[in-house]
């Protein structure tokens, strides 16, 4: 099944998305997410200069094999331009596996493991009160596990509170956005969130929230153990996590579940963090950590220390990566819990897919392959405008974690 075509497509219906379309000789085609949100043209770059020039004329169903060849090949490892390009191509060659056995991904990667997958959503408010109109919001709307954010008393602008009811588009035009930090006003300010939350929707409703990086082990430990009456599902990206062993800290001092990933691209960037059980749940994601293939390697890791997946999906993952994770949370044995934020209406009328959302549980659908497709005549309409994820200063000026 020899590759004849691959080429990367870069549109923006509502913010960019970069997509690989690759077809072999029998004319059956597959698709791969190379989203970078903020970095985009660095990978169409790698994809278009570097790689796609060896895939012509390899057989498509060599999956493991074009992925060490990629990764071994490039000499340099790692790093989230290389894994993005890898798990492009990774993704492309699984649905074309599927597609050329006609059945749904997840039928090859060991069938269900359950029958459906549980999401959770982002509720976001400017404030307490707003915060709590939009958790009943994502309740009406059948979610059974949401996110809350809130803006910050005093803080101008804050990671995690949209503009609008549903939609969060961290990516912003032209230059990054400057937000203002202060860690001790976030840190008084959030308890009182969830116990609001707590006092209005009871104990049951699973409750997540994103520190985003942004505080010190010593502040996540106190973060963590203030939120302990309020038992959230997880707090998630308490501290930067470059150093894994930073999370031994905060492990001491709070039994609130943790999660971290959503910027890891490899399973080395998590190693530790499984293995010593720092962590509950691990957020990385089909797109930036190498492709399905790399993905189930890293959930493996994690089921013997159970530790469970809870994969990254924010609106800057294409459609296409999200029908590849739900493929992946539908089967693996240690699922935990799949992130789902709504896409704009443009993203859904360029990228059709076959999964849907129903009573908060998501499915991946039964076409054969991912079940997304991209419209590339209407992809075509829309074109890359650069954009910028936000940057965060502290009160005094100082560069700050975002
Ligand atoms: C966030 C994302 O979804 C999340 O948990 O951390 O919104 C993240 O900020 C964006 O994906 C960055 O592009
Ligand atoms: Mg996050």
């Amino acid at each position: 099944m020899k590759i004849v075509d691959a080429k990367v497509i870069i549109c923006s219906p509502g913010r960019n998305f970069v997509t690989l379309k690759v077809t072999t000789e029998d004319g059956i085609y597959g698709l791969g997410d190379a989203t970078l949100n903020g970095r985009e043209l660095a990978v169409a770059s790698y994809l278009t200069e570097h790689v796609l020039p060896l895939l012509i004329g390899r057989d498509a169903r060599r999956i493991e094999d074009i992925w060490q060849y990629l990764y071994k090949g490039a000499y340099w490892r790692r790093g989230p331009v290389t894994m993005a390009s890898i798990a492009a191509v990774d993704t492309v060659l699984w649905d074309i596996k599927a597609k050329s056995l006609n059945t749904p991904l997840y039928q090859l990667l060991g069938g269900a493991s359950r029958e459906a997958v549980l999401v959770y959503g982002h509720a976001s408010g400017a404030g307490v009160e707003e915060t709590v109109k939009a958790v009943a919001h994502y309740l009406e709307l059948g979610y059974k596990a949401i996110r809350a954010q809130s803006g910050i008393p005093g803080l101008a602008s804050t990671y995690g509170v949209g503009r609008g009811g549903m939609y969060y588009e961290p990516a912003e035009k032209d230059a990054p956005p400057e937000n203002i930090w202060s860690s001790e006003q976030y840190l008084n300010f959030v308890p009182g969130l969830f116990a609001r939350l707590r006092k209005e929707f009871g104990d049951d409703i699973p409750l997540l929230h994103d520190a985003h990086h942004r505080l010190t082990p010593i502040e996540a430990a106190r973060l963590g153990k203030s939120l302990e009456p309020f038992h959230l599902f997880w707090l998630e990206d308490p501290t930067p996590a470059e150093l894994q062993e930073s999370f031994r800290l905060i492990r001491r001092h709070t039994t609130t579940p943790l999660a971290v990933g959503e910027v890891f691209n490899s399973i080395f960037d998590c190693q530790q963090l499984i293995q010593e059980q720092l962590i509950d749940y691990i957020r990385t994601t089909v797109v930036h950590a190498g492709g399905i293939s790399h993905l189930r390697k890293i959930a493996n890791l994690a089921e013997i220390y159970q530790v469970r997946t809870g994969a990254h999906g924010a609106t800057d993952m294409s459609p296409v990566c999200m029908a590849a994770a739900l493929h992946f949370d539908l089967s693996v044995h240690n699922f935990g819990i799949q992130e789902y934020m709504h896409h704009s209406a443009e993203t859904d009328t360029v990228f059709p897919h076959s999964y849907s959302f129903e009573d908060g549980l998501m499915h991946p659908g039964e076409t054969p392959g991912l079940g997304v497709d991209i419209n590339e005549s209407l992809a075509a309409k829309y074109p890359y405008q650069r954009a910028y994820l936000p940057i965060n200063r502290k009160l005094d000026g100082t560069m700050h974690s975002w």
